[in-house]
């Protein structure tokens, strides 16, 4: 096997960028395009990728080290056919120099400012994703106010003004636009020059990047603040916020870690990811606590156990009993380990089972894959278990909310996530819009986010915004489970192997295809006659596809 040089590509504009996180270690395996090292300038930091797969073997850069394009990174023995040059991908999303300092132009004002949405180039209807700040806030000018995100980057909206904070225009959650009205200022202000004139200085490709590299379309995954302007002032926070870039700001608001609470072990305080996962295996563990868990727990609690006041995890030395084999567990498995452990225990859940009679869709299921043979979409079961969902949701539409304190929000979308086995753990690609789309739509759509998710590839918005999760072992056996609910959302089906069964019609027993149906429900939002109806009309519409028409 070869022995590859891998280098930084082509970052664009920038001469030398400092080393300020690695991302492997000597004898790691990595694949092609996974991120190794995070460099930074004073406009962005970026994550520069394998262009080659196979296992690490010498590393030619520490942490602080200086890089340019064609410095070698590491070495690494090459697993099979090395991946195409990352330097062309990489150069189209070069961020390029942001304008000069903003406040070089800065004229007076005073009385009410309004704070625009700035040029964010090709970017439309991002959705707002952090608020930042509140009304009575000093702001500041350059200040972060928001962070906004597509499906291929994240990014924060500064403020072009300083004065206190009025009204803020957004929440989370809205879209917005260049030009959008964002926020009220009040004061007598130093006022920046517009940031969007600074902003526009920059061509678009200074804000292109992802935030995340599983979904990178570019092969280098830049992530950051461009478009935010302030550099990075190592060893402290940016702007009141903790030292970290939003792409691992985004997977802490994800796990709901408050980051002010982490500890960063990267260059000069900066949080990791690691440290972010660090950080929750911790608080999962029992052996740290966040400030608002401590604040919550009983005075009792003594510190020794959880603060549901349980006896500690047994501790066994397993190798006095035989021979063992330790292997430490992949990220996927620890975030959605910690996923499930909270969703487990913070949620009243119930399962009610019950069977539908399948027997007719299973033909037409078949008979459709037949005369669709050349089309190459297989029509699978589950599609049609998303579409019958979907009416059974606007029958019974508790099952399509979500709990927000005391309130219950019932959403008018109806996106369906599947849960899918891939070799690094369970994944829940999502299906979005399922009411407008067709049963042949949907088998497709699966096809592709299943594949994407055996290959690693889901993007966070691929895998975000469900409503309802469907998870089905159907094709693998079993008879019943009871899955466990996919916190916000507040059902989920579990759907096992149909098998033939005599089934009694009044007369005699019959033979019909039977299909087993597990629903587990949040008992805080719906109750058990909900769920037995939810399952019957399940049951109904499957046994007779025509009803998913009424
Ligand atoms: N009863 C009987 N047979 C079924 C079935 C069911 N309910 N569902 C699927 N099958 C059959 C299919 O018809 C197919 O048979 P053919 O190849 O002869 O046509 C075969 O099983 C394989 O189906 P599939 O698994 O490829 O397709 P799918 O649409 O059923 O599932 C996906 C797709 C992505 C959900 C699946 O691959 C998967 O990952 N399942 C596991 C999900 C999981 O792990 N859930 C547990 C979560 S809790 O840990």
């Amino acid at each position: 096997m070869a022995l590859v040089e891998v280098q930084v590509p082509d970052i664009g504009d920038f001469d030398e960028v400092t080393v300020i996180e690695l991302m492997v270690k000597v004898g790691d395996t990595v694949k092609a395009e996974q991120s190794l090292i995070t460099v930074e300038s004073d406009k962005a930091s970026m994550e520069i990728p394998s262009s080659t797969a196979g296992i690490v073997k010498e590393m030619r850069v520490a942490l602080g080290d200086k890089v340019k394009q064609g410095s070698i990174v590491l070495v690494v023995e090459a697993a099979g056919a090395a991946a195409a040059p990352a330097a062309a991908p990489v150069a189209a999303a070069a961020p390029a120099p942001v304008a000069a300092p903003v406040a070089a132009a800065a004229p007076a004002a005073s009385g009410p400012l309004q704070v625009h949405v700035p040029n964010i180039g090709d970017f439309k209807d991002v959705v707002v994703i952090e608020v930042m700040v509140k009304p009575g806030d000093t702001i500041k000018v350059e200040q972060s106010l928001i962070t906004v995100e597509s499906d291929k980057a994240s990014m924060e909206i500064p403020s072009s003004h300083a004065g206190v904070l009025k009204e803020l225009k957004v929440k989370v959650g809205d879209t917005v636009n260049i030009g959008d009205l964002l926020a009220i200022l009040e004061g007598t202000v130093a006022v920046a020059a517009p940031v969007a004139a600074a902003v526009a200085a920059a061509p678009a490709a200074s804000v292109a990047v992802a935030s995340v590299p599983a979904a990178a379309p570019a092969t280098v995954a830049a992530v950051v603040a461009a478009v935010t302007a302030p550099a990075h002032t190592p060893g402290g926070t940016t702007l009141g916020l903790p030292h970290a870039s939003p792409s691992v700001r985004k997977f802490a608001r994800e796990l709901g870690v408050p980051l002010a609470e982490v500890k960063g072990s990267g260059l000069k305080g900066r949080i990791t990811e690691a440290d972010v996962q660090a950080f929750t295996q911790a608080v999962m563990s029992g052996a740290a606590q966040t400030k608002a868990q401590a604040a919550k727990a009983p005075a009792a609690s003594g510190g020794g156990g959880s603060e549901l006041g349980l006896i500690p995890w047994p501790k066994v030395d397993f190798a006095k009993f035989g021979p063992i084999e330790r292997k430490e567990m992949g990220r996927i498995k620890k975030i959605s380990g910690a996923n499930l452990l909270r969703n487990a225990i913070m949620i009243p859940a119930v399962t009610n089972h019950d069977d539908a009679d399948i027997t007719d869709l299973e033909a037409f299921r078949v008979s459709t894959n037949k005369e669709n043979e050349k089309s190459g979409v297989k029509v699978t079961m589950l599609a049609f278990l998303i579409k019958a969902c979907v009416a059974a949701l606007k029958k019974y539409p508790e099952f399509n909310s979500s709990l927000d304190g005391d309130a219950i929000v019932y959403k008018n979308y109806w996106h369906i996530g599947f849960a899918a086995d891939t070799p690094n753990g369970l994944m829940v690609p999502v299906i979005r819009d399922c009411d407008k789309k067709g049963v042949l739509q949907i088998s497709q759509e699966m096809g592709e986010l299943a594949k994407k998710a055996r290959d690693g590839k889901l993007s966070p918005a691929e895998m975000s915004g469900a409503t309802f999760t469907i998870s089905s072992l159907g094709g693998i056996g079993g008879k019943y489970f009871t899955p466990i609910i996919n916190a916000p959302e507040v059902a989920i089906l579990g759907v096992c192997k149909s098998t033939m069964e005599p089934v009694w019609d009044g007369k005699q027993f019959v033979p019909r295809l039977m299909l087993p149906l597990s629903l587990t429900w949040d008992h805080r939002v719906i109750d058990g006659a909900a769920a037995a109806r939810f399952n019957a009309f399940l049951g109904q519409i499957l046994s007779d596809f025509r009803r998913v028409l009424l």
